[in-house]
This record gives structure tokens, sequence and C-alpha cells, in this order.
């Protein structure tokens, strides 16, 4: 791994902000293309938080410390994975579902999606079914991001009622988060799934040509 990428990865266990906006400025100078900053150092970094806190070796704290070096690093990563004068390619509400607080995932998405010249309404995180029925009318896809277990059940309370509040089939939904799977996307009655904020990008594409 490249150097720098490495003192980013190693920035984002420690929870170091200044040493992650930094690494990005420096790496970026350095020619070191954004998606390798992104996967290498950033997207492994949080995926070894997440290793070391089901060993018990980190906490809440820590991962909470970790998120918001990762959170300086995007911000530092962001106009690099714009492209400039896009037109809109469609509309997209985004948001983390109900009892569900982890952004950095849905936040990457909107990031991505905004690079590839779609226009994005960030709904937040905690996000009630009702606040997705309320966005559905301006927007031409819904996006539903859930870590935990526990608050994929959201996704399909959100899919409830915005089929009961007759949103379907005009707005488009696709989910995706750590536990989410194609399997369970179909289930639950979604119109799509993506795996990484790439695939995401792809796959509103898809939904919104269909
Ligand atoms: Co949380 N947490 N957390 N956490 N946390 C996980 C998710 C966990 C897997 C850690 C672990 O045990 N290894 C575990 C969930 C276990 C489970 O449900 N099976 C867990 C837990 C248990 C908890 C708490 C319950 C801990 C506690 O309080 N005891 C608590 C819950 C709080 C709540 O939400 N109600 C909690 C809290 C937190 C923090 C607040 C401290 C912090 C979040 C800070 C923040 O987001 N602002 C945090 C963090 C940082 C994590 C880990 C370490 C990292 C998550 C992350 O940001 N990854 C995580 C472990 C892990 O994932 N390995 C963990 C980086 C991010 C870019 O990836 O979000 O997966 P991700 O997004 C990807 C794809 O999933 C996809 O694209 C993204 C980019 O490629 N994607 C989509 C995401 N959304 C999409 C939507 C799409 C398409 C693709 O379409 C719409």
């Amino acid at each position: 791994m490249n150097e720098i990428v490495k003192q980013i990865f190693q920035g984002i266990v420690d929870g170091q902000q200044d040493v992650v906006a930094a690494g990005v400025d420096a790496a970026l100078t350095a020619g070191v293309p954004a998606r390798t900053i992104l996967d290498e150092g950033m997207l492994a970094a949080m995926a070894e938080v997440g290793q070391l806190f089901e060993e018990g070796e980190c906490y809440v704290p820590e991962m909470l410390i970790s998120a918001r070096a990762m959170k300086a690093g995007l911000a530092k990563l962001q106009p690099s994975l714009k492209q400039a004068d896009v037109q809109s390619a469609g509309k997209v509400a985004l948001g983390t579902v109900k009892g569900d607080l982890h952004d950095l995932g849905k936040n990457l998405v909107g990031m991505m999606l905004e690079g590839a010249g779609f226009t994005v309404k960030d709904l937040g995180v905690d996000v009630s079914p009702e606040a997705f029925v309320a966005a559905a009318d301006d927007v031409d896809v819904i996006g539903l991001s859930a870590l935990l277990t526990t608050t994929m059940g959201s996704m399909q309370s959100t899919l409830d009622a915005l089929d009961a509040a007759g949103k379907r089939p005009k707005v488009k939904v696709m989910v995706g988060g750590a536990p989410v799977t194609e399997d369970f996307a179909h289930r639950i009655g979604a119109d799509g799934y993506a795996p990484d904020a790439s695939r995401a990008v792809a796959l509103a594409k898809v939904l919104l040509s269909a």
C-alpha cells in the first residue's frame, strides 16, 4: 500500500481527523487516484474498526471518533468524486432508516450520485417512513440505507408506508447497507439493491431508464 494511503488508513483507525484530512490532501497532490484513497485508505480502515469492535478491542466512542476522522477525509475527497457541469441525471432522496444512526455509507452514496449528475436530497439518519413518503413526490428514486440487522425491518415499514400512500410505482426504491442483500431487497419488494456506492449509481441509472 502507498505510504500516504497507509497514513490515512491508520489515521482513521486511530481517529485522528487532522492526520486524515492532511493525508487526503497530500495523496491527491501526489496523484493517488481518489478511488484508491477511498477503497484502500478509508473503507478498509472502517472495516478494520468494525473488526476491532467485534473483537472487543475498541468500543462505541472509538468507533465514533474513527467515523469523524473518516468524515474529515471524505470532505476533502468529495470534490474529486464529483464531475463538473454535469446535467441532473434525476432526483434521489436518500436516508438512513428509522432507528439507525449510521450515516457514512449513505453520505458516500450521496456523494457518488452527485458526482454522476444526480440531484440528491439528503433526509439524514433515523428517518421515519412518513418522512420518506413526504419526500416521494419530489424525486424519481428513494434510497434507503441500514447498517443494523435490527433496522432492516424499517426498510420494510418504509416500503409499506410508500405503498399505502400510493407513491409506488411512480417512485423507485433502492436499498443498501452492510447487512442488506439482494435476496432481502426482493423479499421486501424494493426495486433494487446495491452493495456499494458505485453500484448504487449504476442502479439508480438503470431504475431511471426502466
Ligand atoms: Co455501529 N455497528 N453501532 N456505529 N458501526 C456496525 C454497523 C457493526 C457491524 C459493528 C460490529 O459489530 N462489527 C454493528 C452492527 C451489527 C449488526 O447489526 N449485525 C454495529 C453496532 C452494533 C452499533 C451499535 C448498536 C453499538 C452500540 O451502541 N452498542 C450502535 C447503534 C446506533 C444506531 O444506529 N442506533 C452503533 C453506533 C455506531 C457509531 C455511532 C459509533 C458509528 C457510526 C457513526 C456514523 O455513521 N456517523 C458506528 C460505526 C462507525 C460502525 C462501523 C465500525 C463502520 C460503519 C461505517 O461507517 N462503514 C460498523 C462496522 C462495519 O461496517 N464494518 C458498525 C463505512 C461505510 C462507508 O460503509 O456504511 O457499509 P457502509 O456503506 C457502504 C455499503 O454498505 C453501501 O455503500 C457504502 C459504500 O460502499 N451502502 C449502500 C450503504 N448504504 C447504502 C444505500 C444504498 C446502496 C448502498 O442505496 C440506497
